[in-house]
Order: structure tokens, then C-alpha cells, then sequence
């Protein structure tokens, strides 16, 4: 396969392997809140972030590609509130959008039609993954402390769905 792709997917599976380990550390925060269903949510987001990323693996390995694992940084392990956490994920969200864009702009600049058709899906998640930051974050500040319990109750029934690694 195209060998800048290659690189440059590598790059972004690392990434999203690092994104996984960014929420495994936010999910251990909010257990010292006993906030079990922030827990639960936060959970299927580091469950989501490794499904991306083996998303991306399967896909390197059909084309012929080969698969890079890196090492990263320690993730931040302490955070001031729930709303810091969730900004702090935001944040982490938009340059996972501008990693994703970038890519998709050399798959294109590349002529690479087959990752140009694997990067729209990451393209369209992103504009999911923002929305829910965006949202929550709405949302906890909407209902301050007496509403934050039912929150909680709403947020623990969330599931993870897999994704189809083949698509
Ligand atoms: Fe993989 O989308 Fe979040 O980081």
C-alpha cells in the first residue's frame, strides 16, 4: 500500500491506542468519586478508542500493510472536577478530528480511494465523538449537584456496540 498512508495511519492507530489509556485514566478518577455510572461511560469510551484503533490494524493488515505499535506518554491522572474531565476530553476530541482531517487530506493528495473510503467512517465518528463531550458537558452544568445522581443512573446504561473492522 501507499507507504505515506501507511506511515501516517500508524501514526494515528497510536494515537488512538493513546486516546484509549487517556479515558482508562479519567474512568480511575471519577472511581474516587463513586460515580459508577461516569465510570461506566468513560469505560466503553477506552473500549471505543481500542476498537478505532483495531479498526485502522485490520484494515493496515488487509491491504498488506504493516502494523507499528509505539510507545506514548503517561496519560494526566488527576483532574480538578467532572467538568474538568470532560473539557479535557473535548479538547482531546478536536485534535483527534484534526489528526483524522489531516489524514484524510493526504489519502486524497495520494490518490489512496480505499484509505479515503476508511477515513470517511473516522471522519463521520468524530462528528459523533464531539457531539457527546459536547453534550455531557451541557448537561453537567445544567444539573449541578441534586441532578447529578440521575445523570449518573442514565449514563450507566450505556453499551458498547462493536464496530464492523471489515467495513
Ligand atoms: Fe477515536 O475517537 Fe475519540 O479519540
Amino acid at each position: 500500500m501507499n507507504k505515506k498512508v501507511e506511515a501516517a495511519m500508524n501514526t494515528q492507530l497510536n494515537f488512538e491506542i493513546e486516546s484509549a489509556f487517556v479515558y482508562m485514566a479519567m474512568k480511575n478518577y471519577l472511581a474516587t468519586l463513586s460515580l459508577d455510572g461516569f465510570v461506566n461511560w468513560f469505560d466503553i469510551q477506552f473500549q471505543e478508542e481500542m476498537a478505532h484503533a483495531q479498526k485502522f490494524m485490520d484494515y493496515l493488515n488487509d491491504r498488506g500493510g504493516r502494523v507499528d505499535i509505539r510507545a506514548f506518554s503517561a496519560p494526566r491522572n488527576e483532574f480538578e472536577s467532572i467538568l474538568d474531565v470532560l473539557e479535557t476530553s473535548l479538547a482531546h476530541e478536536k485534535e483527534v478530528t484534526r489528526r483524522i482531517h489531516e489524514l484524510m487530506k493526504l489519502a486524497m493528495e495520494e490518490n489512496d480511494f480505499p484509505s479515503v473510503s476508511l477515513l470517511q467512517w473516522y471522519v463521520d465518528e468524530q462528528v459523533e465523538e464531539e457531539d457527546n463531550f459536547t453534550r455531557l458537558i451541557e448537561k453537567v452544568k445544567l444539573v449541578k449537584d441534586a441532578g447529578l445522581y440521575m445523570l449518573d443512573k442514565e449514563l450507566a446504561t450505556r453499551v458498547f456496540v462493536p464496530i464492523n473492522t471489515q467495513a
